[in-house]
């Protein structure tokens, strides 16, 4: 498999992190947003979107994070990523969903670049709207934490959430916003960073990194 991704890219993040966990090997291809690679003819040939991560695999090309998160849980079933029961998996779902539906596309490149380039905000209006949306959403997901986590996000062992808590964490530092706040979450980040599943995803230690 290839993951087509960018170090700092949250969505590529989550996918690394999952591919890890499920202990399924991977190559990179670095796909620079900075340099606009996304929209490169090549890279529009595996994804029409100009959005990473992209992963080819031997039957073609998945993109969406969330669709390859759900892919990976079907065709690498251990160690499992959701619950047993359907309504525990629709929770956890729903949590992941918070951050992936509702924090991390407002803070999109393409929507930072639209906010500077056509709305004349500079850095401290973006790290203003970044925080706007992701304050009250890491709010509820800290009420959320604290009624069904053990030590994770959710029970006592990885699963999706901790997919998409991990990079939103570490998105939240790069617009300046301050954590202290969010000791449930920030409890379960330093479990998480000691995993080596999120350990070899960090961004730091990718391929492409700077
Ligand atoms: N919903 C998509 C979002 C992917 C996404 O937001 N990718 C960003 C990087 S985190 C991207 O490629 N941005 C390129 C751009 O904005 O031009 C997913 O989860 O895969």
């Amino acid at each position: 498999m290839i993951l087509h991704g960018y170090f700092r890219s949250g969505a590529a993040y989550r996918t690394r992190i999952a591919l890890n966990l499920k202990g399924v090997t991977y190559e990179q291809s670095g796909v620079d947003l900075r340099t606009g690679a996304q929209r490169s003819e090549a890279f529009l040939a595996l994804n029409p979107q100009g959005m990473v991560p992209a992963l080819e695999t031997d039957q073609g090309v998945l993109t969406q994070s969330p669709a390859i998160l759900e892919w990976l849980e079907e065709t690498y079933p251990e160690p499992p990523l959701l619950p047993k029961e359907p309504d525990d998996r629709a929770r956890v779902r729903a949590m992941a969903a918070l951050i992936g539906c509702d924090i991390h596309p407002l803070s999109n490149l393409r929507v930072l670049t639209e906010l500077r380039t056509n709305w004349g905000a500079d850095q401290a209006r973006i790290d203003g709207w970044a925080a706007r949306w992701m304050v009250p959403g890491l709010q509820a997901l800290t009420a959320l934490v604290e009624s069904h986590g053990r030590g994770w996000s959710w029970g006592a062992a990885p699963t999706l959430i901790d997919c998409y808590l991990i990079p939103q964490l570490y998105s939240a530092r790069r617009f300046n916003i301050d954590l202290t706040p969010f000791p449930t979450l920030l409890a379960v980040e330093a479990q998480a960073l000691a995993h080596p599943a999120f350990e070899a995803a960090h961004p730091d230690r990718q391929p492409d990194a700077d």
